[in-house]
């Protein structure tokens, strides 16, 4: 079969295909032949006819079945992937392809998995409902911190600024993306250390309080730390997922341990970045949620990092979308909050997620404590409905806040 060959516009998928979105762009040759190669060179096919195909091999291809403007959709028969295989059906969707000469850009905008594939995964063990019922809050978003500096501080300290942050008003305290077990702050040392004052704050506060514990680090090392956690009464580990690899959260999902997943997507935007090449983040959420995480960063629209509010909210779609029988998934939003941001992120968010603050906390004038607070005062004030600068009138840790950095 040559490249044309997999373009059939009168096709209409199974519903036992799977079915991809790519927005392509071809150099050199015509759109419908650069669609043709991406199904070709996803599916069974090659850049030239071969003499070892079979004739039983033809209902194995995949279909271009819709060409509009740059915006393609393939349908691959289901027999092309190995079940609960998630490295394979990526090593076929959005592998090769990505780097064919005859393609300008390439982007896989978004994935849909049949059901019989579906079925072979675990997905979200709690997802938003097992997480506001650990936590005991349903009618709020839940607030977050991560603690700052990212690295070098030692185990007391990195555990004071811990404790702080929940005394302040903080739900959910969380190690950096780049925090595993260096010598300054090894892993045992600081989930104890974290969990003792945990406990403290709680009883403190009479609020439910979660460390999520950053147990990234090569698979069997990462499962020990995840054992780990679990022994020592923690309830939460957080993973790298892209780093890891999704080989490595599958492996950690199917241990099936107590403990709620928070994903971390460091590095996303070497796929994500570019609007017309990679992999759209919407279809690494749902990767992530096929796989089994609880919550997931998906971007804050006002923060630090680039995005534009559209990829925030298909992020968000695709961790809440009916999806099989998958739970939902609570959305993160991290990277530049402070709380001076909190009404224009609840508009994009509604109530279901985490906003969390790393320099919008530990860098409030008067410490974490005050900062924590702030952020607390923010969102009380935005679900009642007044304005920050009314609400700091009286709430002096968020007019500190408001201040310094301006709204
Ligand atoms: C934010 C932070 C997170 C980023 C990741 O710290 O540490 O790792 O949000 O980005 P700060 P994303 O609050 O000090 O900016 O959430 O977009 O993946
Ligand atoms: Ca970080």
């Amino acid at each position: 079969m040559e490249y044309l060959d997999f373009v059939n516009l009168a096709f209409t998928p199974n519903d036992s295909d799977l079915i991809c979105t790519f927005y392509v762009e071809p150099k050199g040759i015509s759109l419908k032949e650069a669609a043709g190669g991406v199904a070709a060179e996803s599916s069974i096919g090659t850049w030239t006819k071969l003499t070892t195909e079979q004739p039983y091999m033809k209902k194995l291809a995949a279909t271009v079945f819709k060409i509009d403007q740059n915006l393609i959709q393939i349908a691959y028969p289901v027999e092309l992937f190995e079940k609960g295989n998630m490295p394979n059906i990526l090593s076929s969707v959005a592998g090769n392809v990505f780097g064919l000469k005859a393609l300008e850009n390439l982007r896989l905008v978004n994935i849909s998995l049949p059901n019989v594939l579906l079925d072979s995964f675990k997905g979200p063990k709690y997802g938003i409902k097992g997480i506001r019922k650990l936590l005991r809050v349903q009618e709020r978003p839940l607030v977050g911190t991560i603690i700052k500096p990212k690295l070098g501080l030692k185990t007391a300290d990195h555990a004071k600024v811990a404790y702080e942050s929940w005394l302040g008003g903080c739900d959910v305290v969380k190690d950096d993306e780049n925090l595993s077990s260096q010598n300054f702050n090894p892993f045992e040392e600081r989930i104890i250390k974290t969990l003792e004052v945990k406990d403290k704050a709680e009883e403190k506060t009479g609020e439910r309080k979660v460390y999520m514990a950053n147990i990234t680090a090569e698979t069997e090392t990462m499962l020990k730390r995840a054992q780990f956690v679990q022994d020592q009464g923690g309830n939460y580990i957080m993973v790298d997922i892209l780093t890891c690899g999704f080989s490595a959260l599958q492996t950690l999902r199917d241990q099936n341990f107590n403990l709620i997943i928070h994903a971390h997507r460091a590095g996303h935007a070497a796929f994500t970045k570019k609007p017309k090449h990679g992999i759209a983040m919407q279809t690494i959420a749902k990767i992530a949620r096929i796989i089994g995480v609880d919550q997931l960063h998906v971007g804050t629209v006002v923060g630090k990092m680039s995005e534009t509010k559209d990829e925030v909210l298909n992020n968000i779609i695709a961790l809440k979308q009916d999806i099989h029988t998958f739970r939902r998934v609570m959305p993160v939003a991290s990277g530049g909050l402070h709380p001076g941001l909190i009404p224009s992120l609840m508009d994009t968010f509604g109530k279901d997620f985490i906003i969390q603050a790393g320099g919008g906390i530990h860098g409030h004038p008067n410490g974490t404590t005050a900062g924590a607070a702030a952020m607390r005062q923010a969102v009380d004030s935005t679900l009642k409905h007044i304005s920050l600068t009314d609400y700091s009138e009286s709430h002096a840790e968020l007019k500190t806040a408001v201040d310094l950095w301006k709204i």
